[in-house]
């Protein structure tokens, strides 16, 4: 049994890559499960729930040589425990290339396009194999999740093909499903702040820095925006339980494509250094950023090094 994981804190795209991956690889009679490596976010469980598909498991380590595949990552910190002495078969992935090393050769598919859904629909399509509606859906979910509905700058004209043709397929209505899974999105009441700040969050390190990048996307920016003082507040509190040298925060405004930074104390130098835009109390305010991956990662590393 080959299991199948998408990357901690899970995203759309980690939950659906998975899930759908299983069902090519049974397709192929490979025996293979999908799994989550964490909790569930808002929009994913609208997803789910809306085309009334079962959630993964959960499961968080694997044992010493069981056979492995990391979809939508390939750095080992956002991997389940124990995934370095793992048997690594495969990647799919759509991230940049950590410090990566494999003891023997491995199925690896790296693409710069918007996400993991993306290359997972492509297989299909380069195998002649059409995916079902119920595999059209997921992996369109997983598209607008991560383009936000190809407005991100990730997003490439594959993506975009992509989509297409699974919108023939499942027959949804792209702006339709898009609202309600960014509305699923935005919603904050049941969360601590420190849940939101760790909803949706990936670790990172240089050489002598090991820092966390946060971003909470929404439509509703302003509830947050509201509470900056405290979220900064809160951040100071994970840096110490996470063993962090630093915490970056954004809340992304996804409609009018701005990223709000908190200033923390330990973090506010970096972030003016790394971004121009304008200072609002707590807050830096950078419009056009709302990609970790292309916009905020690179920029952090390089002011960082
Ligand atoms: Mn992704």
């Amino acid at each position: 049994m080959i299991y199948i994981f998408g990357h901690k804190n899970p995203d759309t795209d980690a939950i659906v890559a998975p899930i759908v991956w299983e069902s090519f690889l049974k397709r192929k009679k490979i025996n293979a499960k999908a799994f989550r490596n964490g909790s569930l976010n808002q929009e994913t469980k609208f997803v789910l729930d809306y085309f009334k598909i079962k959630y993964p498991s959960l499961k968080t380590k694997v044992k010493a040589n069981q056979k492995i595949i990391l979809l939508d990552h390939n750095l080992y910190s956002q991997a389940p425990d124990g995934a370095k002495e793992a048997d690594l078969i495969q990647v799919i992935d759509h991230h940049f290339i950590g410090d990566f090393q494999t003891k023997k050769p491995i199925y690896y598919r790296a693409e710069p396009v918007g996400s993991t859904s993306t290359i997972i629909a492509k297989i299909f399509f380069e195998e002649g194999i059409n995916p079902s509606k119920k595999e059209a859906v997921l992996l369109l979910s997983g598209i607008i999740s991560d383009t936000l509905k190809f407005s991100s700058p990730t997003t490439t004209k594959d993506d975009k093909r992509i989509a297409k043709l699974l919108k023939k397929i499942s027959n949804i209505d792209i702006d339709e499903l898009a609202q309600k899974m960014f509305e699923a999105k935005s919603r904050i009441s049941g969360f601590s702040l420190k849940e939101i700040i760790l909803k949706d969050f990936k670790e990172f390190e240089t050489k002598k820095i090991k820092f966390g990048v946060g971003v909470w996307e929404t439509i509703l920016p302003d509830c947050l925006i509201k509470k900056a003082t405290n979220l900064k507040k809160e951040i100071e509190k994970i840096r110490k339980i996470k063993e962090l040298d630093l915490i970056f925060f954004g809340i992304i405004d996804i409609l009018k494509k701005k990223c709000y930074f908190i200033l923390s104390d330990k973090e506010k130098e970096i972030l003016k250094r790394s971004f121009s835009g304008k200072i609002e109390n707590d807050l830096l305010v950078v419009k056009g950023v709302v990609s970790r991956k292309k916009q905020m990662i690179p920029r952090f590393l390089e002011v960082l090094k």
